[in-house]
């Protein structure tokens, strides 16, 4: 059988890593897009691939141009594209509406009409998000809720999504968006709740830091493993029928409750080291999002593994062993 290609845009990032590591498992040829200046120092920038490095065939490109992606979807004829990369940091698209806007709409712009033109068997998936519902107007939320975002980034995928339906509708092409809500893991970023909470109490721990500053913790949040997110993604683009589906684990637990959990496994009680911050708390707040997976689960055959407990112990455990190395 003909070996399969694989491209995935945002390779680099925590569910880019999870998604090649396992399409290479299943036998892929994997190919991944990068910018130039991530190849410049791999060690730096490409820290959660580097271990299969030698086994990935990146190519160097940004999303804000047509004609490269153009050309590496004619070179590649990838048989499926994951389209993972953005600027996926909520908080920062308060602060930088306009570049947000710019790479995350344009970037997936650019890549549909690239896959248009050059490679229109190819499968596409396109990484929604749980932001596009927002304001939402029933819980839990699912493919028919109604999309009321509440940030810049929430706009972003929500015309992302609509531009993926266009481009099925409209030419006829395998394009569909899994609408996934918080998924998490120790190739998570630093800037990203979860990952601050377990870093910052590792260090706290080997005395390395003496407090964690967060904003609101009593947002709530339907928290997944990332590791078993990105399976869905490739799930989608084998069906049959290019279809939408949320993926979410149906709980959600508060920032306070991670961060109890987290503190405790440290023998630490988290009010004597947990300062509130005004600077980390977001203009405006999103009600409760909670996923209702009904569709995955019969279609896909979802069934997530890893608890909220498991998850936030199996970060801690990596930063805690990583640290205590220094
Ligand atoms: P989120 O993730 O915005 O949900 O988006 P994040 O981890 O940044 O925030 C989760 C919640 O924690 C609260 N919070 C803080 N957040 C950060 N980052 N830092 C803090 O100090 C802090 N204190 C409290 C936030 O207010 C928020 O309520 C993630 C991203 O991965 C998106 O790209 C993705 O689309 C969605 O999840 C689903």
């Amino acid at each position: 059988m003909k070996q399969k290609k694989a491209l995935i845009t945002g390779i680099s990032g925590q569910d880019g890593s999870y998604l090649a590591e396992y399409l290479l498992s299943q036998g892929y040829e994997v190919h991944g897009i990068v910018r130039r200046i991530a190849l410049e120092d791999p060690t730096h920038n490409l820290w959660r691939i580097l271990p299969f490095l030698d086994r990935l065939n990146l190519h160097s490109a940004t999303l804000e141009s047509f004609l490269p992606l153009y050309k590496i979807f004619r070179d590649v004829k990838p048989d499926e594209c994951y389209h993972l990369a953005a600027q996926s940091f909520v908080s920062v698209s308060f602060e930088d509406e306009f570049s947000t806007i710019q790479n995350n709409i344009s970037g997936t712009h650019f890549l549909l009409a690239a896959l248009k033109d050059s490679s229109p068997g190819c499968h596409f998936y396109f990484a929604g998000s749980s932001e596009m519902f927002g304001k939402a107007e029933e819980t839990p939320q699912r493919e028919t809720t109604r999309f009321h975002p509440r940030s810049v980034y929430g706009i972003t995928k929500v015309a992302g999504f609509e531009l993926t339906r266009n481009y099925r509708e409209t030419y006829g092409l395998f394009c569909c968006t899994g609408i996934m809500f918080n998924h998490e893991s120790p190739r998570r970023g630093f800037e990203f709740v979860t990952r601050k909470i377990t870093s910052t109490a590792a260090r706290i721990k080997l005395g390395m830091e003496k407090e964690l500053r967060l904003g609101n913790i009593e947002a709530k949040r339907d928290w997944g493993f990332s590791g078993e997110y990105v399976k869905m993604m490739h799930k989608m683009l084998l069906q049959k029928e290019p279809e939408d589906f949320v993926i979410g684990t149906g709980e959600i637990h508060s920032v306070r409750e991670f961060v109890k959990i987290v503190f405790e496994e440290l023998g630490l009680n988290y009010e004597d080291y947990l300062v509130i911050d005004r600077r980390f708390y977001r203009p405006v707040e999103l009600e409760t999002l909670i996923a209702d997976s009904k569709k995955a689960k019969n279609k896909l055959g979802w069934n997530p593994k890893v608890s909220f407990k498991e998850l936030a112990l199996k970060m801690l455990k990596h930063d805690y062993d990583n640290l205590k190395k220094i």
